[in-house]
């Protein structure tokens, strides 16, 4: 009997104990379990929101007037210019950089490069070269955690 009743009582504590077990993987785990799982998509989300952001241009491209002034922006990792053809002889290149790491445009082709100045986010520089008719690559070679060239930051760009 006594056993009987022992047994009894204990077999009330492991109800007890198995409720309180449900009770713990419940709704109460379950809603915090999805909680979490809402957390980490909206993590994911914001991380694609901030890096995508990042890789958006946060300055206008630059309008001078002219028929061999470019104007140019340059940022994570693209070069973007007013026009890709101009007739030959000095040439204007108004950049900016409308990013936010360090970038610099180089006008390069066979024996050729010039360049602006490393420019901080934000700055802007004149790049003036005299150009003969031929083909020409706009191009940015910084390398910081990206290699920007490989990334995209580069443009052909002629001179009739
Ligand atoms: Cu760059």
């Amino acid at each position: 009997m006594n056993l009987s009743i022992t047994h009894r009582s204990l077999l009330r504590r492991f109800a007890g104990i198995t409720l309180i077990a449900l009770v713990g993987c419940g709704p109460a785990a379950d809603g915090a379990a999805s909680e979490a799982g809402e957390t980490e998509e909206a993590e994911d989300v914001s991380t694609v929101t901030a890096s995508s952001n990042a890789r958006e241009p946060r300055l206008p491209l630059p309008q001078p007037t002219g028929e061999r002034a470019v104007g140019a922006r340059i940022w994570e990792y693209q070069i973007e210019v007013t026009k890709d053809t101009v007739p030959a002889g000095e040439t204007e290149f108004h950049v900016v950089n409308a990013g936010r790491d360090e970038h610099w445009l180089i006008v390069r082709a066979e024996g050729l490069f010039e360049a602006t100045p490393h420019l901080l986010p934000g700055d802007s520089a004149v790049l003036r070269v005299d150009l003969q008719p031929g083909e020409y690559t706009l191009v940015c070679t910084i390398r910081d955690e990206f290699d920007h060239i490989s990334e995209g930051e580069r443009r052909s760009f002629v001179v009739r």
